[in-house]
């Protein structure tokens, strides 16, 4: 057994709950363009990165589009994504995970975002999240978007400390296969038939605590 000595969080759908912000800004484009778009497509998009979510929703109608309509299809939903988000608060938050990043703190474990988002340091300093974390590798900082592991080791590099002594907390099915690719240990968050290759699956931080991973691993 290998001991646990940090975590890396992802952020949408795991500190705090914007994919359906995320959603309501793609609804619109997709709209827009006279595609169909819904709940349980949008699924396919979490821990997708920006311009991936936009090729998946024209992939979906075969639309084809210049790379220049591209860049402003994807920022016209980052500007509506923006103004949906200016408002967010603590309420947000995940039940449990503010406890939680508490007592890893207080028991000395380190901690990292591993975030698909770029907007990811914008909602931290929000929500006044960014003093918890130890390093912060998001979109901005990566060319591949999960499931390709390399966030996951940005962070794992910039904590320095190695993959097996790391756990990830993913809700997306793509960011627990790009953990488990990194070599990493994985707590899906969410539901199991979603997320069957995370070591353990639970539907949120309630009453998790440092002493629970103890338990898992
Ligand atoms: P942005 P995560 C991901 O964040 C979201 O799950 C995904 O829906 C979104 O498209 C992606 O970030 C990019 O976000 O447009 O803000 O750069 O789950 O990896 O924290
Ligand atoms: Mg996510």
């Amino acid at each position: 057994m290998n001991a646990i000595k940090a975590c890396i969080f992802d952020l949408d759908g795991v500190i705090i709950d914007t994919a359906k912000y995320h959603f309501k800004a793609w609804s619109e484009i997709a709209e827009n363009l006279g595609i169909q778009f819904d709940q349980k497509l949008n699924e396919n998009l979490k821990g997708v990165g920006r311009m991936e979510s936009l090729d998946y929703i024209l992939s979906l109608a075969n639309v084809t589009k210049s790379d220049e309509e591209k860049i402003e299809l994807a920022t016209t939903k980052n500007n509506n994504y923006l103004k949906l988000i200016a408002n967010i608060d603590r309420k947000e938050l995940l039940n449990g995970v503010l406890s939680f990043l508490d007592d890893l703190k207080k028991n000395n474990f380190l901690i990292a975002l591993g975030s698909s988002s770029k907007n990811a340091k914008l909602i931290l300093d929000t929500v006044q999240l960014s003093p918890y974390f130890d390093a912060i590798i998001d979109g901005n900082d990566t060319t591949h978007s999960k499931p390709d592991p390399e966030v996951f080791i940005k962070g794992s590099v910039a904590l320095g400390v190695s993959p097996k002594n790391i756990v990830v907390f993913e809700d997306a099915p793509k960011g627990v296969e790009a953990a488990k690719k990194g070599g990493f240990k994985c707590i899906g968050i969410g539901e199991w038939k979603n997320l069957i290759h995370a070591d353990y699956v639970m539907d949120g931080f309630s009453n998790f605590l440092t002493k629970d991973l103890a338990r898992i691993y």
